[in-house]
Order: structure tokens, then sequence, then C-alpha cells
């Protein structure tokens, strides 16, 4: 048994020996096995490389772009690194503009015919997209719709045009227009030859400045019709004489000129009536001339100013001479009209 054990034994042995390696011993591995575990390692260590280069390169990249003006705020890096990882970036609207994302919106201006830059509204039905500054609640000014009618008409805008005239021989205005204010008519006197040839309408509220008790060189006196009764009863169908000549200063909005026409009763095509009169001035055989005014044809007289205290004196105006050749017939008492447009 020994032997054929001795023989089987050896003839195994010597078939197998030449072909194998000797059998390694406990506890060592084998060359093949350590190629594997070396070749994983360097494929594992690699990969974990180029994780951490990726990293570092897409944190400097979040940390530019935050730094470059973009209102990303310390989520933004984060927020770009989940958008690059779950793909959202592909379907995703086009990212706004940095502009956009402040709310402003850079646009082409838009000119009208005249050439000046006029608002627009956005156009279309879709709604337009809405960025990431809107998003986080800032508002942006809405566009103003204008019209170039209405901005020309405001910058032509100018306050109604205001012209005065002065009522002589009444205590009020005329039905179309304002009182300024009323007084009463002044004047040089009638037998000086200096003075003012002026008829004023001065108010019922004198402001005074300065003054001097010494005589200047000039009187102010009020006035009077000085006309016979008989010819102021022609005229007005009252009796005057002697009295005192009242005025009001009147204003009429929407008029830009007045005109006192002599010798008309009505106004010309295109000019407003306020009042009809006579043509009234000093006295041609006195020493003083003095400026021809338009007395109200329904003449009124101050309260209780009958006494004759003379001073600028009024008188009818009666047609002569050559007026005669243009249709003028003598001795008849000027007319006149005052009128607005
Ligand atoms: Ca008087
Ligand atoms: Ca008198």
């Amino acid at each position: 048994m020994s032997v054929f054990y001795s023989v089987h034994k050896d003839s195994y042995v010597g078939d197998t020996e030449e072909s194998k390696p000797p059998p390694a011993p406990p506890g060592t591995v084998k060359k093949s096995t350590m190629y594997i575990i070396v070749a994983l390692s360097v494929v594992v260590t690699s990969m974990m490389f180029a994780s951490t280069v990726t990293v570092v390169y897409l944190i400097a990249k979040g940390e530019n772009k935050s730094s470059g003006g973009g209102n990303n705020g310390p989520g933004g890096l984060m927020r770009h690194v989940t958008e690059s990882a779950t793909g959202n970036t592909g379907t995703a609207a086009p990212p706004a503009s940095s502009t956009q994302s402040q709310g402003q919106t850079t646009r082409a201006p838009v000119q009208n015919e005249a050439g000046n830059q006029v608002s627009t509204t956005r156009s279309g039905t879709g709604a337009p997209p809405v960025s990431k500054a809107q998003s986080q609640g800032q508002t942006t000014r809405a566009p103003l719709q204008t019209t170039p009618s209405q901005s020309q008409s405001d910058r032509f805008d100018l306050p109604s045009p205001v012209t005065t005239f002065t009522r002589w021989g009444k205590t009020e205005c005329t039905p179309n227009s304002a009182v300024l204010y009323t007084g009463f008519t002044a004047g040089s006197r009638y037998n000086y030859h200096g003075g003012t040839s002026n008829v004023l309408c001065l108010p019922k509220e004198p402001q005074f400045n300065s003054y001097s008790p010494g005589m200047s060189g000039n009187y102010l006196y009020g006035s009077e019709y000085n006309a016979r009764n008989t010819y102021l009863s022609d005229i007005f169908g009252k009796e005057l004489n002697e009295q005192d000549v009242p005025c009001a200063v009147c204003e009429v909005t929407g008029s830009s000129a007045m005109m006192v026409f002599p010798a008309r009763t009505e106004c010309y095509n295109g000019w407003n009536k306020q009042y009809s009169g006579y043509l009234m001035t000093s006295h041609e055989a006195h020493n003083k001339s003095m400026d021809v005014v338009c007395i109200d044809s329904e003449p009124e007289a101050i309260h209780d100013s009958s006494d004759n205290e003379n001073g600028a004196l009024f008188y009818f105006v009666e047609t002569n001479g050559q007026l005669f050749k243009h249709g003028y017939s003598k001795g008849r008492e000027m007319t006149c009209v005052v009128c607005t447009k």
C-alpha cells in the first residue's frame, strides 16, 4: 500500500509540478490580486481628485459671479450648483440680464411725429416675463401713457388774458366786466396852463407815503360836470351841473385789447361793447387842456357834491369846421363807445 501510494503520489506530482506555480504559503496574496487592488485604488483616487478639482472650480466661478455685480446673495453659488445638478438650466426661461434683474429696462426710445420722445406701453397679449427683481418684490415704474397732443397742450397752457377800461361817470362796471376799483375823477385846475392834462380815476382808499408840508408846484383837483343844465338835460336827461364825476376801473377776463372809438355808438365787428356815451373834456376857452374821456350815456354824480368847487371841468365836444366835409353835421355832441376783444 505504501509503495502504491508512493508511486501514485509521485506520478501525480510529476504531471503537475512543471505547469503550475508552487502553492502560496498561507497568509499571502497572489500578484494578480495585488495588481487589481492597485488599479482600483488608482481609479478611485483619480475620481476623487477630479471631483475635488470640479468643486473647487465651481466655488471659484460662483465667487467671481457674486463679486461681478450679480445680486445672487449668499445662496447664489448653491442655487447655481443645484440647478446644474438637476438640469434646470436647460429647461428654464432665458436668464435675465444684469440690468433686467435690477428692475431696469433698456428700450430704444420711441419718437412721435414731432420728434419728441414719448413713453410707450408693451404690446402683445402675452404677459411679460417676470424678472428676478420683480419676483423678489422689487417694483418697477409703470410706463406713462401720454399723447403728443396732451403734452403740447400742457406746454402752451397759458393764463387767460385780461384787459381793463375806465367807465367814466359811473359808480359801477358794465355787466360783462368786473370791478377793479371805483372812485372819482380828478385833474388839474381848469384855469391854469400847467399841471397835467391827464384825467385820473382816483380810488376811494388812498395810500400815501412820505410827505412834505411845502407846495411842490402842482395841485390835483376833483372834477365837475360844468356844462349848462340845459345841455346836460338834452343829452343825459338830467341836470348834473356842478356835481362831481365818479368813475370805475373795470377788468375783462378773456380779452386782450380795449379801444375807445370816437363818433360811434356801436363797436365794429369782432369787438364787444362795454358802454357808449359822449366825449367830454375841458372848455376850449379855458387855459387848461385836458384829455377827452368817454362819459357814460347814463352818468351818475357823486353823492352830495353839488357845491361849485370847480377844479377839472367837463364840457361836451361838438363837431365843427372841416368835419362837415366828412359827413359830420355841425354842432352835434360827439359820441363814443368803449369796446374790448
Ligand atoms: Ca361840485
Ligand atoms: Ca363848477
